[in-house]
């Protein structure tokens, strides 16, 4: 495709996993005419991004992979992060998606122009235009830099997990760490053996519980090679076990209980200091904030070398930082573990309606969601994969991105029949979603008082689907267009003529 051609039919914004499935979805229903708009220079997303050491997927790999895409040489059942980006690189390139991506270029804004029924996008190297358009700019894309007072005034070496210098040595370095999340429990021991002296400030105890990761033989890759199937069977096995423990979660019982005496047994087992011990134990229900796998990261914390600080961080001035009971903790570096904008993701204000107002700002006035997590009202031909209330805390994401895949597919065949150039969920269908979303939370182990990134700004879980992945796939395999206002594509064209 030509640069010069400047019209798609789909625009897809981002090539991580969801970018990638929309694409072979698309090619394999005949589609070609696409262009992905990819920021950096690689396909991944936050597998490309999260390079920091001892990075590694916590869902099996055998189910944290594309269905259409099975990757028999699995080294490891959970993967490191640069296997993980490997297979999608070696994707990326068999189903043939490399001539449609244009990487770096970063997509400014993106605007629906009504009359011409289509969106109008801006990027760093020259405008776009699109029938419909794919946000698939990712749950976990945004790293967040915390608001700490005197930060900008640090004069040592500051990264976060998700941007990790790699041309910064810490070896003999004292070394902050701010956060306890999925990434620090991660990179901590990843680190601890080559640094001098670790100080890792906690806001929050995690529950912690033994990875069960472990070296995948050469005889079960070659079963998997010669016999697919039997590969199917271990996913399927994986997939439906994953299900049970979130029914535990939906009804808030059973699998909390069991995660509790895990988790204390792990603490007991991997930590020999109680005043360690008190500190790292968790105060909240296993599950409301993710579960966080390690076998590693307790025994780090009990080294020498490190230090577990919980009295709150005050300020940070230019070689040190100072808590909130007033000790001064010299450093040279700072590693930020503080996650990622995720219901307050920037991407968010780029997109705009007819009324030239942002996602944000549209799901101000209403509530943050997305019509099976896919569509937002007054923003038509927009699909954002993965979408509000469809990110998931027991199981693989590529199973929701699949689901809303086939559903956006579904979607424009269904457009095509009626001869409709776009659609646009009604408000009525949003607020009964986002209705529905609240109820579903309700009972859940995600509503038990944490705080946690799947909850937005108005305490709303407007992140995780509050159910079993079946009843998603099973909502999204049909198209209703009475949920939709619609345009045809002949009133669209006399509105131009
Ligand atoms: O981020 P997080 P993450 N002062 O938001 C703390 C996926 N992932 O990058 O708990 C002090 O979980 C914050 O404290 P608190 C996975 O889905 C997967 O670790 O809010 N501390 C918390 O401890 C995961 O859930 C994998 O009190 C501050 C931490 O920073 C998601 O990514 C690996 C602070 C943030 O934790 C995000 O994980 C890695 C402040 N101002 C990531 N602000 C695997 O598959 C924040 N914190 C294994």
């Amino acid at each position: 495709m030509s640069d010069k051609q400047r019209h798609v039919h789909t625009a897809i914004v981002g090539a991580g996993f969801s970018g990638m499935g929309m694409a072979v979805g698309l090619l394999e229903a005949g589609r070609s005419d696409f262009v992905i708009l990819e920021r950096a220079a690689s396909v991944g997303g936050t597998w490309r991004d999260n390079s920091y050491p001892n990075c590694r997927c916590d869902v099996p790999s055998h189910l944290y992979s594309f269905s259409f895409a099975p990757n028999p040489d699995w080294p490891e059942t959970y993967s490191p992060a640069g296997e993980i980006h490997a297979y999608q690189r070696r994707v990326a390139e068999e189903k043939g998606l490399i001539p449609h991506i244009r990487f770096g270029h970063e997509v400014l804004g993106a605007d629906w122009d009504d009359d011409a029924s289509l969106w109008r996008i801006e990027t760093n190297h020259g405008s776009w235009t699109a029938d419909f358009v794919v946000g698939a700019f990712g749950l976990l894309a945004e790293p967040v830099t915390p608001d700490i007072p005197g930060i900008d005034t640090f004069e040592g070496t500051i990264m976060h997990s998700a941007r990790w210098d790699h041309d910064h040595d810490l070896t003999g370095e004292r070394v902050a760490v701010i956060g306890t999340g999925a990434s620090a429990i991660q990179f901590v021991p990843g680190i601890q053996p080559t640094v001098g002296h670790m100080t890792v400030f906690q806001r929050t105890a995690p529950w912690v519980l033994p990875h069960r990761n472990r070296r995948i033989t050469k005889i079960e890759r070659a079963i998997y090679r010669r016999f697919p199937s039997v590969q199917r069977l271990v996913r399927n096995a994986v997939y439906y076990s994953r299900e049970l423990v979130a029914a535990g979660m939906i009804r808030n019982k059973g699998v909390t209980e069991g995660a509790k005496k895990q988790g204390l047994a792990h603490i007991s087992k991997s930590i020999t200091d109680p005043e360690l011990k008190a500190k790292v134990t968790p105060e909240f229900a296993p599950f409301c904030k993710r579960i966080l796998l390690s076998d590693d990261y307790y025994t780090a914390l009990d080294s020498a070398n490190v230090d577990l600080n919980v009295d709150g961080i005050a300020e940070i001035r230019a070689n040190s930082i100072v808590t909130r009971t007033g000790e001064e903790i010299e450093v040279d570096s700072i590693v930020l573990g503080t996650g990622f904008h995720v219901t307050d993701s920037p991407m968010m204000e780029r997109f705009r309606n007819a009324e030239g107002h942002s996602i944000t700002d549209a799901c101000d006035k209403s509530r943050l969601g997305a019509y099976n997590g896919t569509v937002i009202p007054t923003f038509p031909n927009l699909f954002v994969i993965p979408g509000p209330n469809t990110g998931i805390g027991h199981t693989s994401l590529i199973v929701m991105i699949e689901a809303q895949v086939g559903w956006v597919l579904k979607l424009v065949e269904a457009m095509e029949q009626r001869r409709l150039a776009s659609v646009e969920v009604k408000q009525a269908v949003h607020d009964d979603w986002c209705d529905l979303m609240d109820a579903k939370t309700e009972p859940t182990v995600w509503n038990s008082g944490c705080s946690s990134w799947y909850l937005d700004k108005d305490g709303r879980n407007s992140t995780l689907w509050p159910g079993l992945t079946t009843e998603f796939r099973k909502r999204l395999r049909t198209v209703d267009l009475t949920q939709f206002e619609t345009a045809s594509i002949t009133t669209v064209a006399a509105a131009a003529d």
